[in-house]
C-alpha cells in the first residue's frame, strides 16, 4: 500500500495540473521525501506516539523548515501557494508530523515578518534548520474559538514581562524550544491590549501540563502550559504591544491554508489507496470497480478533492497577492477541504469494508489524523462566522 509517486500523479485529480515546472520539482522532491523518509515509518510512530524530531530536521535540509521565510537567515523565500504545495505532498505519507512542520513553519514565518532584525538574526537561523523548533500558542482552557477573550496576564516591571496564566492544547508543547504566546498586556477587553511574546523553554516560571492522549494527531505532542511569575524579557516582544491579536490572526491564515493542504494530502493518499483496494476486492464473482456504485462513489471523492484543491490553491494565491479579503476565501477553503477531504477518507474506509477498520490498513489513521482539522485553527463554526459576518457587511 506504499503509494509510489507514479500513482500520485498518475489518477484523476492530479495534484500537479497547473503547477509550473519549479513547482512540479518540488512537489516531486516532497513527495520522495515522503514516500522514503516517513510512509514507511508513518504507521510506528503513530502507534508509539514518536515524535519524529531527527526526519523533520532532514525536512529542513531541503528548505522545509522556513518554507516562506526570507532567504537571508536561511529560509526557503517561497510563497504560500508553493508552501501549500509542499504540505499536500509531505501529508500524503504521514498527516500529523507534516502538520507539525506547518505549525512551525508559521511560527518561523510570524517572527520574519513581525520581528525585529536582531530577532530574527537570532532565533530564525535555528529554528529554520529546525533545530529547535517552534509552537503556537493562542488557545487558553477558557477561550477557544474565542480567542479575543484569552486572559494569561503580562504585566511589565521594568526589563520583563511577568507572566501568568495557562495555554491548552499546545502542539509541540514541552518539546518545542520556542514558544510564540499571545498574552494581554492591556487592560482592554477582547482582542486588543493583546500582545505576542517569544518565550524560551528553559525561562523559569514556565511548566507543562501532562502528554495529552489524542485520537489521532499522535506523532506530535499536545500539552498545556502554565506560567506562574514566569519572566520574559521586554525584547522577546514581537511586533508593537496591542498588535498581538492581529499577529495571531495573520500567521492563522497562512496556518488555515497548510491545515487545508494537509487534509488534501490524507484524502489523496485514500482515494488512491481505495481505487487500488477495489480493483482487486472481489465479491459477487468481480472486482468491487465493477459495480457502477462503486464507480460513482469514487467519482464524487475525486471530484470533492479537486474543488477542495482549486480553493486551497486560489486561497493561497490570494494570500501571496496581499488581497484584503483573503482570510474570507481561506475560511472558505478551510471549511470545504477540511470537511470533504474528512468525507473522502471516511468513503474510501468504507470501500475497504471491515478491513479498512483494521490498523493494518492506513486508512483508518488518516481518518482520525483529519478529524482535528474541522477543529483547531479555527472550528467550522468559526470558518462559517468569518464567511457570514463577510456577506452581511454592506
Ligand atoms: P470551543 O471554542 O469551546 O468550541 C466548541 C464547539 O462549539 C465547536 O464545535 C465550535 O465550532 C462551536 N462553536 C464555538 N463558537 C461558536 C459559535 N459562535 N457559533 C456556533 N458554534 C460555535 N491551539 C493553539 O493555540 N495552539 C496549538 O498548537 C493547538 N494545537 C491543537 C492540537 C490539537 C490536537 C487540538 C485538539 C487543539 C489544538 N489547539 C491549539 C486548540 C484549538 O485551536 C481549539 O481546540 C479550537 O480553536 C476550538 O476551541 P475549543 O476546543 O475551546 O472549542
Ligand atoms: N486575518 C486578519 N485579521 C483578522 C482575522 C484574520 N483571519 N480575523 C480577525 N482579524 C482582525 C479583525 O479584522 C479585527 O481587526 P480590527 O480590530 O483592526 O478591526 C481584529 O482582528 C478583531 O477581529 P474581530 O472583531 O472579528 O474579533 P472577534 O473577537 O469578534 O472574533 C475570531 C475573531 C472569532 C475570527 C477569532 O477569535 C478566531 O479566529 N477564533 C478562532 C481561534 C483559532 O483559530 N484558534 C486556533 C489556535 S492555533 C491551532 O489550533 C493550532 C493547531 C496551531
Amino acid at each position: 500500500l506504499i503509494l509510489q509517486r507514479r500513482t500520485f500523479f498518475n489518477i484523476v485529480p492530479n495534484p500537479s495540473v497547473g503547477l509550473t515546472e519549479d513547482q512540479k520539482q518540488f512537489q516531486s522532491m516532497a513527495l520522495d521525501f515522503a514516500q522514503e523518509k516517513m510512509r514507511p515509518y508513518a504507521e510506528k510512530w503513530d502507534k508509539e506516539e514518536y515524535f519524529p524530531r531527527e526526519v523533520m530536521k532532514e525536512a529542513a535540509e531541503l528548505g522545509f523548515g522556513g518554507i516562506y521565510v526570507k532567504e537571508d537567515v536561511g529560509g526557503s523565500g517561497l510563497s504560500r501557494l508553493d508552501a501549500s504545495i509542499i504540505i499536500e505532498a509531505l501529508a500524503s505519507a504521514d498527516v500529523s508530523t507534516t502538520a507539525f512542520i506547518s505549525i512551525h513553519n508559521m511560527c518561523a514565518g510570524l517572527i520574519d515578518i513581525y520581528g525585529t532584525e536582531e530577532q530574527r538574526k537570532k532565533f530564525l537561523p535555528s529554528l529554520v534548520s529546525m533545530e529547535k523548533i517552534a509552537s503556537y500558542c493562542l488557545t487558553e482552557p477558557g477561550s477557544g474559538s474565542d480567542a479575543g477573550s484569552l486572559s494569561t496576564k503580562a504585566v511589565r516591571d521594568g526589563d520583563h514581562f511577568i507572566l501568568n496564566g495557562s495555554k491548552a492544547f499546545i502542539s509541540g508543547g514541552g518539546d518545542s524550544e520556542v514558544y510564540l504566546v499571545m498574552v494581554r498586556t492591556g487592560v482592554e477587553k477582547g482582542p486588543k491590549g493583546i500582545s505576542c511574546l517569544l518565550v524560551e523553554k528553559d525561562t523559569p516560571g514556565l511548566s507543562f501540563g501532562k502528554k495529552e492522549e489524542k485520537l489521532g494527531w499522535n506523532t506530535q505532542p499536545t500539552r498545556a502550559l502554565i506560567f506562574e511569575d514566569c519572566r520574559v524579557p521586554v525584547g522577546n516582544l514581537i511586533g508593537k504591544e496591542g498588535q498581538g491579536f492581529s499577529i495571531a490572526m495573520n500567521a492563522l491564515n497562512g496556518g488555515r491554508i497548510n491545515i487545508g493542504a494537509c487534509s488534501l494530502g490524507g484524502a489523496q493518499a485514500c482515494l488512491v489507496a481505495a481505487r487500488d483496494h477495489v480493483k482487486v476486492r472481489k465479491q459477487f464473482n468481480q472486482p468491487l470497480e465493477h459495480f457502477q456504485a462503486v464507480q460513482f462513489k469514487m467519482a464524487d471523492m475525486a471530484t470533492k478533492l479537486h474543488a477542495s484543491r482549486i480553493m486551497i490553491r486560489n486561497a493561497a494565491a490570494m494570500l501571496d497577492a496581499k488581497d484584503p479579503s483573503a482570510h474570507v476565501y481561506i475560511a472558505m477553503a478551510k471549511l470545504f477541504a477540511c470537511d470533504e477531504c474528512f468525507k473522502v477518507t471516511d468513503d474510501s474506509l468504507q470501500l475497504f469494508g471491515g478491513y479498512g477498520y483494521l490498523k493494518d490498513y492506513p486508512v483508518e489513521r488518516y481518518l482520525r489524523d483529519l478529524r482535528v482539522h474541522r477543529i483547531l485553527e479555527g472550528s467550522d463554526a468559526v470558518m462559517r462566522l468569518i464567511i457570514s459576518r463577510e456577506l452581511s457587511k454592506d
